[in-house]
């Protein structure tokens, strides 16, 4: 059957307020979970996923998870360990403990972000490309996209890994002309990732149907995705702000964009 209760994990950051705004459309009952408390939700569960205790009771009784929670950008190897290794095991754990069916996992394009971005003619990158984290953050999805897929061949835990390009409300850079996705088409990527039958575990890669596109939609689109929007009319204005992107330049050159090159972030 459909999911209907959802629990959606990080729910009080920037992607969690997104989707709780889109999402009751689609006719979900979300529960929502986050470390912070989340203002005018009173309901919400304030847990930390490192307290397995408290991710156990968060997932009983739903149907389905979307596991947005955790450290979303570059950070010292510590914190990512509890909050995105540690903390996601956690809920995997849980979920199957509780018989969740199928958890939704905010993977991210830096799992893959040490591939050269297609220049040109060259195809689109696959879903099936060598993963190659550009950051411990991207590390971490790595990681997170392994365990769904031992969840899935160990226990028979469905899910589906999305690697998420830029989730925002519009696109704020040339490199996001490619692998931006419109809060709406990302509502409906979630929904076909929630209804999609037999996923096992698939993984997708998260954008709108961008006219600069860097990657293979085909594995989303094979789950009922079928995205709305295109960045292509925020070209002009950014293109002209901020120039080409320029593959002699590290920063540009890989599908990671900046992830790629900043320094790194100590303590290690
Ligand atoms: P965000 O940083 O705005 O939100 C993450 C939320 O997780 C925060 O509200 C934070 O309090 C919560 N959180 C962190 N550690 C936690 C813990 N230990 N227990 C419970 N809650 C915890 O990030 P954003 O942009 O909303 O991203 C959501 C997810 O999607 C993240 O997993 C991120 O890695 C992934 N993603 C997002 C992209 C985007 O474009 N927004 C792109 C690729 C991946
Ligand atoms: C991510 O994984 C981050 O969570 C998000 O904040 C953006 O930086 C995005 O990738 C991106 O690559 O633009």
């Amino acid at each position: 059957p459909a999911p209907r209760t959802v629990l959606l994990t990080g729910a009080a950051g920037g992607l969690g307020t997104l989707m709780r705004d889109l999402l009751p459309a689609y006719g979900y009952e979300l529960r929502l979970l986050d470390l912070r408390p989340i203002e005018g939700e009173p309901g919400a569960i304030v847990a930390d996923l490192a307290d397995k205790a408290a991710v156990r009771e968060a997932v009983r009784g739903v149907d389905a998870i979307i596991h947005l929670a955790g450290i979303s950008l570059e950070a010292p190897f510590e914190k990512i360990l509890t909050a995105n290794i540690t903390g996601t095991y956690n809920l995997y754990e849980a979920a199957r403990e509780e018989g969740v069916q199928r958890v939704v996992f905010a993977s991210s394009n830096h799992a893959v972000g040490f591939t050269p971005r297609p220049q040109g003619e060259d195809p689109l990158i696959p879903v099936d490309t060598p993963r190659r984290p550009d950051t411990f953050y991207g590390l971490s999805k790595s990681f997170g996209e392994d365990l769904a897929q031992f969840y899935w061949d160990k226990h028979g835990l469905e899910s589906v890994s999305v690697r998420i390009g830029s989730c925002f409300a519009e696109p704020t850079s040339v490199r996001m002309l490619s692998v931006w996705m419109s809060p709406a088409d990302g509502a409906r990527l979630l929904h076909a990732a929630l209804t999609a039958e037999n996923v096992g575990h698939t993984v997708v890669y998260g954008s709108s149907a961008n006219t600069r596109l860097w990657w293979d939609l085909s594995t989303a689109r094979a789950l009922g995705y079928e995205p709305q929007d295109d960045s292509e009319p925020y070209a002009g204005k950014l293109i002209a702000e901020q120039g080409e992107l320029d593959p002699r330049n590290v920063a540009h050159a890989y599908l990671g964009g900046h992830f790629v090159s900043d320094p790194p972030i100590w303590p290690y």
